[in-house]
């Protein structure tokens, strides 16, 4: 599947800070999808890498919890396929005007039937790490979502508020939208919440100032998603901001000597000229 950028969809990304995909991968991609996300949470690491952040595993795991992990393609090449593709790489740009894209991280979500939400946030709160600290976001459905199974949730035209610091907590806290009716308050206006429902394969894209949730999954069917948080590609780390947000695990990447991201953790997905990190294509054909 090759996702390609809709004018319609641009105009949406533009004036509400999210807009949603029928159709952002194949259905015969979603068994493999679903194995990783079995052996990931088993912790069996197809490529042998552990992941960055392992949030939840089968054996120590909370089963209230939603389950999280980030940069599972370092792990799993069925992961990878997803989330260093190019098309979505070059989507991004698109609806962002960067002149190229590199994945951040990406994040293995599974909320099992009846399990609890994630808060409310903003992406770009938790990324002062480098700079621009701007991300947006490729949010893929691997099972039909609905509001009741605790799909996830944009109050459309929040990219347009200001960048709150990040308060209170992402896994289960005890209002999800508290943050958000605090930060809607701020801004002098009611949230307009919409929720994203769709067959499993679609999605959404969103910007990295778009408050966004999701609430329990009060469904008897699972809700699982894989993201794609992506950063312009002329980006540079900060060490003075490297203990604040995810700093502190992903500035273990710095090179000595230089502020430059290394494309090894922080590949280069699309570039307007052409470039893509050529060892990508290497590391899923092995
Ligand atoms: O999948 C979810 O419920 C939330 C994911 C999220 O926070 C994100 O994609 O930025």
């Amino acid at each position: 599947m090759t996702y390609t950028v809709l004018k319609k969809h641009k105009q949406q990304f533009s004036d509400n800070g999210f807009v949603v995909v029928d159709q952002l991968i194949n259905q015969s991609q979603l068994t493999g999808l679903h194995q990783a996300f079995e052996d990931l949470f088993n912790g069996n690491f197809e490529t042998g890498v552990r992941p960055d952040e392992v949030n939840w595993q089968q054996s120590t795991g909370d089963p209230t919890l939603t389950r999280q992990i980030c940069n599972g393609w370092k792990s799993d090449r069925r992961i990878a396929e997803v989330v260093l593709d190019q098309s979505l790489g070059k989507a991004i740009a698109e609806f962002t005007g960067w002149s190229g894209v590199r994945i951040m991280i990406d994040n293995v979500i599974w909320k099992p039937a009846g399990t609890k939400s994630l808060g409310f946030h903003q992406d770009n709160a938790y990324l002062s790490w480098f700079n621009p600290g701007e991300i947006a976001t490729c949010w893929i459905a691997l099972d039909d979502t609905t509001a009741k199974g605790g799909t996830i949730e944009f109050a459309r035209g929040s990219h347009k508020w200001l960048l709150r610091e990040p308060k209170g907590d992402f896994h289960a806290p005890e209002d999800y939208k508290q943050t958000l009716s605090n930060a809607a308050q701020l801004a002098g206006v009611d949230p307009d919440v919409h929720y994203v429902e769709v067959k499993a394969g679609g999605g959404s894209f969103h910007h990295g100032k778009t408050w966004h949730g999701s609430g329990p999954n009060q469904s008897s069917n699972p809700r699982r998603s894989l993201v794609l948080h992506a950063m312009p590609d002329k980006v540079e780390f900060v060490p003075d901001n490297f203990d604040k947000g995810i700093g502190p695990i992903y500035s273990r990447y710095k090179r000595l000597g230089d502020n430059q991201l290394d494309e090894n953790y922080f590949p280069v997905l699309w570039r307007k000229d052409g470039y893509r990190t050529p060892a990508i294509d290497d590391f899923l054909k092995t």
